[in-house]
């Protein structure tokens, strides 16, 4: 991609309304504009990162054995009075009327659509254990709309519903979505811990956020210190252990119950970036989502529902990987792997070499996005630093001469000097 002729509006100034770090650079590096309050518009480069993370959910949750479809972001309001739940999100909900005056939503999540697709076309135990998901767009009408797309009035959730024959059933799938959450998180660079929750409208009584601690985050939590001892990469981790440890937000942690002794508890700030729940036949008793189990007999399925906040993670992402100049995109989700700085476009060998890189690494397949505009090197550096591309290729009249360009490293700033085939070879290994 040349950046002449992307799409890329960098604002020099910290917009006033930006009170987290995240939404700030977002801001400054175009990735989302503000269309009205808690909803936006996604911009190229905020876009590219939306479908990085879409991509990395979508893989970890069909790793998991969960089938991906797609229902509607407009509900009809008569299944949620079905579910006895049309009352329960009260303001939050958006209401809306069609032309024949039907009563008609905006919907907030999507138990009883999914509840609806099962129970008319799943009749026996022998097709479970189930699990649908989708990544749709939702829409809550928070009262506090803020710090941009991490409370979004209008955002974008990945849920996912299990359907199993009995209890236990419904835990092995809720264990098995929970190893899903922590492996989802740390191929995007990021540690959330998984702690016990609320389950608030949801419903259900057994719940965990995945917490990732940050100064900005929106909720106080608690948690065992044996967490920072834990590998989260660790092929083998054991939900049942991790289950055992004491992990709370503010609205669960009872400092009088807690059963951590004070030196061994951790208190800080935490960014909710997924919530689990099991709330066993919630849905599927009033709606009448059963199946004939072995004995003959017919019963309720055993439900759950799993979130991934998606659009929230690409604040959430920010607020835990930039410094003073700007974003450092871990390079699962950033918009470009590298970027290319022709330094003087005017200068007709220097300028050859870049163009070849660009050419050469896009035929390889990597993302690469070069800034052959006639600007000041020094705007351009910024603009890349802002941006926060893991690699930056420098290319100038003097290296061009010897065949050298400079790569270097956004995380760490280090730098190297390779000839265009080691480069070549050096980003597409
Ligand atoms: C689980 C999936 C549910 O809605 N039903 C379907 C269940 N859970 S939840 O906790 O309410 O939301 C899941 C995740 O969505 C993100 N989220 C938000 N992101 C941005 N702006 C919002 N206003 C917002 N509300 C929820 C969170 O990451 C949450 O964990």
């Amino acid at each position: 991609m040349r950046l002449s002729r992307y799409f890329l509006p960098v604002l020099k100034e910290t917009p006033a309304e930006a009170q987290i770090v995240s939404h700030q650079l977002m801001l400054r590096a175009g990735m989302v504009q503000q269309l009205a309050a808690g909803i936006y518009s996604w911009l190229p480069l905020g876009y590219a990162v939306l479908r990085k993370v879409e991509a990395i959910v979508h893989q970890e949750m069909q790793r998991a054995g969960a089938i991906p479809i797609l229902m509607p972001t407009i509900q009809p309001a008569d299944l949620w009075i079905e579910s006895g739940r049309y009352n329960d999100y009260g303001k939050e909900m958006l209401r809306i009327r069609d032309r024949h005056d039907r009563s008609m939503l905006y919907g907030p999540t999507n138990e009883e659509n999914v509840t609806d697709i099962f129970r008319r076309h799943v009749r026996s135990f022998k097709q479970l254990p189930l699990n649908l998901y989708h990544i749709q767009w939702k829409f809550r009408d928070e009262v506090r709309p803020r710090f941009g797309v991490m409370r979004g009035r209008e955002f974008l959730m990945k849920d996912a519903y299990s359907f199993d024959l009995d209890a236990a059933g419904a835990e092995a799938s809720y264990d098995a979505m929970f190893l899903a959450y922590l492996r989802t998180f740390r191929r995007m660079g990021l540690t959330a811990i998984p702690m016990q929750a609320d389950t608030g409208p949801i419903g259900g009584n057994l719940s965990h956020e995945f917490q990732i601690l940050a100064r900005t985050g929106e909720s106080e939590v608690h948690f065992d210190a044996a967490f920072e001892a834990i590998d989260f990469s660790a092929d083998d981790l054991s939900v049942t252990e991790l289950k055992a440890l004491y992990a709370a937000a503010d609205d669960k942690h009872d400092p009088a119950a807690c059963p951590v002794p004070a030196e061994r508890l951790r208190s800080g700030r935490g960014i909710e970036v997924g919530h689990i729940f099991y709330f066993g036949t919630k849905y599927s008793e009033p709606m009448g989502a059963t199946v004939i189990g072995p004995d003959g007999a017919t019963q309720p399925v055993h439900m759950g529902s799993y979130g991934i906040g998606v659009s929230r993670l690409v604040g959430a992402l920010i607020e835990a990987n930039h410094d003073d100049k700007g974003i450092i995109w871990p390079e699962a989700v950033a918009p470009f792997k590298v970027g290319i700085v022709d330094l003087r476009p005017d200068d007709a060998l220097s300028h050859g070499l870049a163009e070849e890189l660009h050419e050469r690494l896009q035929r390889a397949g990597v993302d690469v996005l070069l800034d052959e505009r006639d600007e000041r090197a020094g705007a351009k550096f910024a603009t890349m630093e802002l941006i926060g591309l893991p690699w930056t290729v420098t290319v100038g009249p003097r290296g061009a001469k010897e065949g050298k360009v400079e790569l270097k490293a956004r995380a760490s700033g280090e730098t190297v000097e390779l000839d265009p085939d080691a480069l070549v070879q050096r980003l597409t290994a």
